[in-house]
């Protein structure tokens, strides 16, 4: 028979959902309907407080009328300008903006929609940066196991996650892993930045003397680790990376994909570590998550090792259909705006003490092996039940969405960072009802 005949509202089969349990879903799914600030609306009415900012993106919190508003109004006033050969002035604004609050020296932007574009496009700059340099043979990429950067070739080439990489074949060739930083043993229950691990960094000039520097263009890390389960840099992990970079001439390029726009207390990881890589990659939190738009930013050493050859010439053989486009400019500048008068690209650094004294209360809650956390972000480790890894973690997911609270999940690891704007009582009424959950659960 034919889908045709049952194309009722409330048929979920024909959309096959991403990074979902298609099957389990569709027998009773869990439909949101409304949102507003702290809280989404169910379809059976209930209010469930965001403890994850969406998917780590609505840092100003839902349906902020300075956005809404924005949108509307670019939508009728111009909605789409060609992206190549043709401007239109709110992505210059945006560039610029962008820019101000950047690390000091990225001084350029090219626009994405995605955060895995924004990795894709980090990736081919850092290669065709090497080669207008006239270093051609630079073509290896370097990422690290648990890496998350995003779901497109290069992206699962360089990141580390197994299950996002075994059923795709053979990837980018050239490419090589350094290895994670997760040690329970040694930092398990660590407030902030862990103690131990710094010197796994040294493992990057093992790689680079194994391919030799002359063959690697980049490497890649998320400063804080989010999509793995929450992995926090070692004290002077990335202070490390940076220096082994610099003395073999290889880019280093960050993936604020999830830390950027303030999740840590400032407005880029890059600032909070006082670590300048090359490259920054972003999405997220530059449109709050509303519209689809990323941002990638360079220092001006590499955009001006393009602009070279005859004036008429593309310099860089790269950009999509919507790169800058109007709606999603203006939803960004609507949500700069919007960061900047509630302060909340800084606001994480002044709730994170409390935010980690209330999260690290849960630690006599049953199952738990590790809690860990920095600027807004918050992580419970479970132990996992034997022989059913994630189980555990998926069925504290159920419980609190039933108790009206929206946590994520990953593998045994419950993962929290909501939106920006939450208040003390908030974040009490969150390990609140996660305490609840973790004493319930089997
Ligand atoms: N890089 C990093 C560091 C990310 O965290 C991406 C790239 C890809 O972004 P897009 O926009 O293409 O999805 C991400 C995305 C989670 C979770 O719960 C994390 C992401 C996406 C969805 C869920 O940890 N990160």
């Amino acid at each position: 028979m034919s889908n045709r005949l049952n194309t009722t509202p409330n048929d979920l089969r024909a959309f096959w959902m991403p990074f979902t349990a298609n099957r389990q879903f569709k027998q009773n799914p869990r439909m949101l309907v409304g949102a507003k600030d702290m809280h989404f609306t169910a379809s059976d009415g209930r209010k469930i407080l965001d403890g994850t900012a969406g998917l780590w993106c609505v840092n100003a919190g839902h349906c902020r009328p300075k956005i809404t508003e924005a949108i509307a109004q670019q939508a009728g006033e111009l909605d789409y300008a060609p992206a190549f050969q043709m401007g239109h002035p709110k992505a210059f604004e945006l560039a610029n903006r962008l820019v101000d609050i950047a690390p000091d020296g990225m001084d350029h932007v090219l626009f994405t929609n995605s955060g895995s574009e924004s990795v894709e496009t980090a990736l081919k700059v850092a290669l065709a940066y090497h080669r207008v340099k006239g270093n051609g043979s630079r073509t290896r990429l370097i990422g690290r196991e648990r890496g998350y950067h995003g779901v497109n070739f290069g992206g699962i080439s360089v990141g580390g996650i197994v299950t996002n990489r075994k059923m795709f074949g053979t990837l980018l060739t050239g490419v090589d892993h350094m290895p994670h930083t997760h040690m329970p043993a040694q930092n398990a229950f660590t407030r902030g930045e862990p103690e131990h691990g710094g010197d796994i960094a040294s493992e990057l000039e093992r790689i680079v003397t194994l391919h030799d520097a002359s063959t690697i263009a980049a490497v890649i890390v998320e400063p804080v680790a989010g999509s793995t389960g929450v992995l926090i840099p070692p004290k002077g992990y990335l202070k490390k990376l940076r220096e082994i970079c610099t003395k073999h001439g290889i880019l280093l390029i960050f993936d604020e994909v999830i830390t950027g726009f303030g999740r840590l207390g400032s407005p880029f990881a890059a600032q909070h570590y006082d670590v300048m890589p090359d490259i920054i990659t972003t999405a997220k939190g530059l449109t709050n998550g509303v519209i689809p738009m990323g941002a990638v930013f360079v220092t001006s050493e590499i955009h001006d090792a393009f602009m070279q050859g005859p004036e008429h010439m593309i310099e860089f053989f790269h950009g999509y259909t919507y790169s800058g486009n109007p709606i999603a400019s203006a939803a960004a500048l609507a949500t700069l705006d919007t960061y900047k008068e509630e302060g909340l690209l800084t606001r994480a650094a002044e709730l994170s003490p409390y935010w980690e004294e209330q999260l690290h209360s849960l630690k006599d809650c049953p199952h738990v092996i590790d809690i860990r956390n920095t600027g807004l972000i918050g992580a419970i480790e479970l132990e996992p039940i034997a022989g059913e890894p994630t189980k555990r973690a998926f069925s504290a997911f159920l419980k609190a969405y039933d108790d009206g609270l929206l946590i994520r999940t990953t593998g045994d690891i419950i993962a929290l960072s909501p939106p920006l704007i939450i208040s003390k009582d908030q974040i009490d009424e969150l390990f609140d009802k996660l305490r609840t959950v973790l004493k319930g659960i089997a």
